[in-house]
């Protein structure tokens, strides 16, 4: 092996950031990441995970090769018999019970991985399953439905255009610890303060004081669940103003009478009371919204993963579209990507099927996760017998994981495409191993689309991959190749599709001028689009779809009333945690506990808890024993728990993760919670009790 340094350009794969870095390597040794300067999206932003994908590269506990299980442990299997037997037993599922007996679970890192993003589709149409679940309804599922439904596409989704607002409201996101999510934004702090600079004004709206709030000009507290009365109430006093100006959309936007007459009755002083939020708050928010000319409200995982997560996403939509700030600058935008994947996926299918046991509704080919564990526990023909996950860790993942863990048990097989033996994995009778990260190649097809700035990039494999190792999109290849009986398919070389893309999307540029220039190339601010874009026949955005607003009535019933609960449960995300997989790196985990309850002081007196003393926490579900943290950056009312933790389950293969185990959120949160509109599991406002252990 060669002593030379060599550097290689890409963009870390962790999340929706996607940052240019810089790798320097010395053979198979990282020796350094950094920022990458000339990349043109994130111009040198970095995060303390950047250097999480050296530790992920170097993992003993990152698995390489095929393992099955055996009375005796785990047992390295070559790639050949994996395959086979996968593939034979799937097939014998299907023979034996029909192809809904083969459930999948897709989780998030599909969504940063280019070869899984090809392949994927092409795997699960072999299957031919009704039972596909993702985390997408543990998340932005409101997003995609609105989408569709006002624009004609699931996937055409709004972003905010940061960098050219004067007034932005950020609600239920965390952006300075997330790194921004369906809105890309590398180097959040700086274009927030860009604001600022620019003489423009920052609102958080959250049930916590959170890292984004501290940048923020105000912060104003929500309570959990209740944000879609605070946007009726905007909406509503918007109206009433007469602020309403659909400005150049007025030529074909549909539905604005209609919305008038939906709001009617959510007058700004029952949004007070319902939300916490004070009514003349509210009316200043309606008021510096609308009379800011170039102003944003944006919204995001604290508000889909609601009860009424499908219609805050709406409301977002509908308060950008009626006070002027939608495709135009400074506003919500659309992208223009490179790579238009708009185009080579359709529009987004819709309610050709429900589940089996409780009737949710298929939305774009999935049905909702809260979904998952019944459908494994209960008999009957479409019963699941053989599971399938592909990076996805849901028994941390979705709500009461404990049920799903233990459905599982009931399976006929499982096999996982996964990295690590964890708490999902562990479950499996085989485990097929993909390669990560560095070892990809990287053109991002989901992040171009939702970034805050039109560019593009492409990352060659830093490593090449081990004789005994192989990439997510061959692994699925093969395994298609083998339920299908088609074995002589010939898989499409990767590269080659991109290319196509590339050169097929609006710039025309090809891989080879992408591998030119590896920090990336610029394509612009983003532009407005409309009406051209929209994907429905009529080419109008619809501002009331009925398939969405059905549920005011549901809102409308909430009305009057007053809530009972003493307290709830609200999440929250860390800079140095990845959802549930990235605790395998020391550096990301080493310091302080970090997976704490926050709880208010006047809740902490109120319950009898000292500052770090170990409290149970109770649900519906389930129960944890976790450390206090009092502190007033929680609203009173509300206690959180961040997700992704809780590694101390039998089985677990990663050594730094369990000795920093945590407690699972998803051990209280509750299937039973769910946005009735749209199957999305909601976390946010899970009545919970606490008790200081003795
Ligand atoms: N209470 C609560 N629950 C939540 C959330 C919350 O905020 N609160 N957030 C929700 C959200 S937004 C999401 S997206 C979901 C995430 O839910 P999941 O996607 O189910 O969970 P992850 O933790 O992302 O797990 C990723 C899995 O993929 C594996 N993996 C990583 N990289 C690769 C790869 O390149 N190839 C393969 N084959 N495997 C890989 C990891 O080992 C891990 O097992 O969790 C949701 N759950
Ligand atoms: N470091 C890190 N970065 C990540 C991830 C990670 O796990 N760690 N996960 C990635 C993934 S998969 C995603 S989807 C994105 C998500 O990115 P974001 O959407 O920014 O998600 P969060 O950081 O969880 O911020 C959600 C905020 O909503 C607040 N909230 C909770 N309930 C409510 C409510 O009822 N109303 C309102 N108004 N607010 C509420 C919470 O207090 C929290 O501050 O982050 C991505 N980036
Ligand atoms: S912000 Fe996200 S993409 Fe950027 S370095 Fe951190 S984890 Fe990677
Ligand atoms: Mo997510």
């Amino acid at each position: 092996m060669s002593n030379e340094i060599k550097t290689h350009y890409r963009a870390c794969n962790l999340c929706e950031a996607i940052c240019g870095i810089v790798v320097k390597t010395q053979g198979r040794e990282v020796v350094s990441i950094r920022g990458d300067e000339n990349d043109p999206l994130s111009q040198g932003h970095i995060c303390p995970k950047a250097m999480g994908l050296k530790d992920l590269f170097e993992d003993k506990d990152r698995l390489r090769q095929p393992v099955r299980k055996t009375e005796n442990g785990w047992e390295k299997i070559s790639w050949e018999e994996a395959y086979d037997t996968v593939a034979q037993k799937i097939n014998e599922s299907r023979e034996k019970y029909g192809n809904d007996s083969v459930g999948v679970y897709l989780g998030n890192p599909n969504a940063h991985n280019t070869g899984a993003i090809v392949m994927n589709p092409m795997f699960l149409r072999a299957l031919r399953t009704k039972n596909k679940f993702s985390a997408t309804s543990a998340d932005q599922l409101p997003h995609h439905i609105a989408g569709r439904f006002m624009f004609g596409h699931f996937f055409l989704l709004p972003i905010p255009d940061i960098d050219r607002t004067d007034y932005m409201i950020i609600m239920g996101a965390n952006p300075m610890a997330s790194n921004g999510s369906i809105m890309t934004v590398p180097n959040v702090g700086k274009r927030l303060r860009a604001i600022q600079e620019r003489g423009g004004k920052v609102v958080v709206v959250d049930p916590r004081r959170t890292e984004t709030s501290r940048k923020a000009d105000e912060h104003v507290f929500v309570r959990p669940g209740k944000d879609v009365f605070l946007l009726l109430g905007m909406v509503h006093h918007i109206i009433e103003q007469g602020w309403a100006d659909l400005g150049k959309l007025q030529d074909f936007t549909d539905g604005l009478d209609e919305l008038k007459n939906l709001v009617e009755d959510f007058t700004v002083e029952e949004a007070a009371r319902i939300s916490g939020v004070p009514a003349e708050t509210i009316k200043q928010l309606a008021k510096d919204l609308s009379q800011t000319k170039r102003a944003v409200c944006y919204g995001r995982m604290g508000l889909s993963t609601q009860a009424y997560g499908g219609l805050c996403i709406w409301l977002i939509n509908v308060i950008n579209i009626i006070t002027g700030h939608f495709d135009t600058e400074g506003g919500m935008m659309f992208t223009a990507p490179a790579f238009d994947n708009l185009k080579t996926v359709g529009v987004g299918k819709h309610s050709r099927w429900k589940s089996r046991v409780s009737g949710y509704d298929e939305y774009f080919g999935e049905l909702p996760v809260v979904a998952l564990a019944e459908e494994i526990e209960t008999e009957g023909p479409g019963q699941i017998k053989t599971m399938i996950t592909i990076a996805g860790n849901p028994v941390l993942s979705i709500p009461n994981g404990k049920r799903l863990e233990e459905s599982f048990k009931q399976l006929d097989f499982m096999v996982a495409i996964d990295i690590y033996i964890n708490e999902t994995t562990s479950h499996a009778d085989i485990i097929l191993p993909s390669t990560n990260g560095l070892e990809t190649l990287q053109y991002d097809l989901v992040f171009h689309s939702f970034a805050v700035r039109n560019t593009a990039k492409v990352g060659m494999p830093v490593f090449d991959r081990l004789p005994e190792q192989r990439h997510d999109y061959e692994i699925l290849g093969e395994l298609t190749k083998r339920v299908t009986g088609n074995t002589a398919m010939q898989l499409p070389p990767l590269e080659m599709m991109l290319d196509m893309g590339l050169q097929s999307g609006p710039y025309g540029i090809s891989m080879q001028q992408l591998k030119n220039e590896p920090s990336g190339i610029d394509l612009g601010a983003l532009k407005p689009c409309l009406p051209g874009r929209l994907f429905n026949e009529e080419k109008r955005i619809q501002l009331c779809p009925p398939e969405i607003t059905k549920d005011m009535a549901r809102a409308k019933s909430h009305l009057g009333k007053n809530d009972t609960e003493e307290l709830v449960l609200i999440g929250r995300r860390q800079l140095r945690s990845n959802n549930s997989w990235m605790h395998n790196s020391y550096r990301l985990v080493k310091g302080k506990n970090r997976c704490t309850l926050l709880i208010h002081p006047n809740d902490a007196e109120k319950f009898k808890v000292e500052n770090e003393q170990i409290v149970k926490v109770h649900s519906r579900v389930g129960s944890v024993e976790i450390q206090a943290e009092v502190s007033d950056e929680i609203m009173e009312g509300v206690v959180s728990i961040p997700h992704g933790w809780g590694h101390n389950r039998k089985g677990n293969r990663m050594e730094v993760a369990q000795a920093h185990a945590g407690v699972s959120i998803n051990d209280l949160t509750d299937e039973q919670l769910v946005d009735s509109l749209t199957g999305n599991a909601a976390f946010s406002g899970v009545p919970v009790t606490v008790v200081p252990m003795t």
